[in-house]
């Protein structure tokens, strides 16, 4: 924590610094080249708003380790609960002596995501774990096959998901062949799709699945509320609703991945809720369990409840310690009000990176929700994308002590995904630096 007189960043050492460097220097002749690092520093503790280097610099964090952290990476009721169920047990697998943090968490989960229909919960490792099995239910629920996507979709790197996430490079290219009875159809990008309205952008993919595919055929569309990986993509309002509708119509099950928006981030507790929208399914991860490895399926029971006993599981899901963690991000998250924080935080961004665009005229777009708030950078007077300027702009982020992600399908869009843990100051001083890289980039 920081006050506004006290800086929160503190750099003792060049970025990286040598013990980095050393270290990087070890990671390259031990990890697989393929494991890409996005900041070249060597974490020793994280906090609230900041991470502390192994050269002693402490960076502010604006990245939450990809939308993880959301109650922070040390907050005191995950450390807590999860020291205490490692004393008193680390796994006994939930399919052979169940325990009841897991059933807790299922109960949590029921009552948390949209609509109040009765639900039930299976819990995995991963998101694409999860997204796996959400279409695997919709597939017996249905008795269909076929599997909708959008553009831009992200959805993990497993055989399946690959072949649901959109973006080739480098999460596809060589991993071939992909799973067949997927299919993409456009999404509603308001920049770039030139002002198509919700409802006509709706009708655009429906239409094309109508003719393509075949409503009778398809078991699930999955999609993400607020796109992460593909850009920070928010759709036009009414956009979400009426691909809604239609799977209603057609009984498609509606797969809403809100791995990277769910739990608070975006300004509600899942990112459906800002227009309503009621999924059959929803698949959650990262922020779920604080940084411990846990993802869910939540869904309609009679869906839900469609694989018969044993079809679902898995040694690890649903794992002890990660269940006690997301009992305490619940709690934390609504103990401490984070879904209004997070709409503080949108607030202070998007004022902040307003001003950014209204003076800088690479900046083509600013967009999000909450503490979900991305830059998409062009070349001025056009919407071609400048990705080399993303890369520039976290690279000097990075050097000056603090963690930006980037991401979007052409590589142009520089992402904030702050921990809702993180103080105003922290934050400020966090958009600052951003600030002043345009200025140097
Ligand atoms: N669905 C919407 O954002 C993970 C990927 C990072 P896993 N996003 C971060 C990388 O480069 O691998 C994600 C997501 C959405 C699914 C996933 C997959 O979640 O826990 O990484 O499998």
């Amino acid at each position: 924590m920081s006050d506004a007189a006290t800086p929160a960043r503190r750099l003792v050492t060049e970025v990286p610094g040598p013990r980095s460097r050393a270290l990087m220097a070890r990671k390259s002749k031990a990890v697989a080249r393929g494991i890409g690092t996005t900041v070249p520093v060597f974490a020793t503790t994280a906090h609230g708003g900041t991470v502390v280097d192994v050269d002693g610099n402490t960076l502010i964090d604006l990245g939450s380790g990809i939308a993880v952290t959301t109650v922070g990476s040390s907050a005191p009721r995950v450390v807590d609960a999860v020291r205490d169920q490692v004393g008193a047990f680390t796994h006994t697998c939930f399919m052979v002596t169940p325990y009841e943090p897991y059933v807790a968490v299922a109960e949590a989960l029921n009552r948390l995501t949209p609509g109040d229909h009765p639900k039930r919960t299976a819990l995995f490792n991963s998101g694409a774990e999860a997204v796996e099995n959400a279409v695997k239910i919709a597939r017996v629920h249905t008795g269909r096959t076929a599997v909708a996507v959008v553009d831009h979709a992200y959805h993990g790197r497993t055989n399946l998901t690959m072949a649901m996430t959109a973006k080739v490079q480098p999460y596809k290219q060589g991993f071939g062949p992909f799973a067949g009875e997927v299919y993409r159809v456009p999404t509603s990008y308001p920049f770039r799709d030139g002002g198509l309205d919700g409802v006509e952008a709706a009708r655009r993919a429906t239409d094309q699945l109508d003719q393509q595919v075949g409503a009778t055929n398809l078991a699930a569309l999955v999609i993400e509320p607020i796109q992460g990986e593909g850009g920070f993509v928010v759709p036009a309002p009414g956009f979400l609703p009426a691909l809604a509708d239609w799977c209603r119509e057609h009984g498609v099950v509606l797969v809403a991945d809100e791995v990277q928006t769910g739990f608070a981030r975006t300004g509600a507790m899942f990112a459906c809720d800002h227009e309503g929208v009621v999924p059959d399914l929803v698949v959650t991860a990262k922020g779920l369990a604080g940084g411990l490895p846990l993802s869910a399926v939540t869904g309609r029971q009679e869906v839900m409840d469609a694989p018969g006993p044993g079809g679902l599981g898995g040694t690890y899901g649903g794992n002890p310690l990660a269940c006690a963690a997301a009992l305490a991000v619940v709690e934390t998250i609504e103990a401490d009000g984070l879904v209004e924080r997070a709409r503080e935080v949108e607030r202070l961004v998007l004022t902040r990176l307003r001003a950014l665009q209204d003076a800088d005229p690479r900046v083509g777009d600013v967009r999000g929700r909450g503490a979900m708030i991305a830059l998409e950078l062009v070349r001025p007077g056009t919407t071609d994308p400048d990705p080399d300027l993303a890369r520039a702009v976290a690279a000097e982020a990075h050097r000056q002590g603090v963690v930006v992600l980037t991401c979007g399908t052409y590589g142009n869009v520089v992402r904030l995904l702050p921990p809702l843990a993180i103080s105003d100051a922290e934050l400020t001083e966090g958009l600052d630096v951003l600030v002043a890289a345009f200025g140097t980039a």
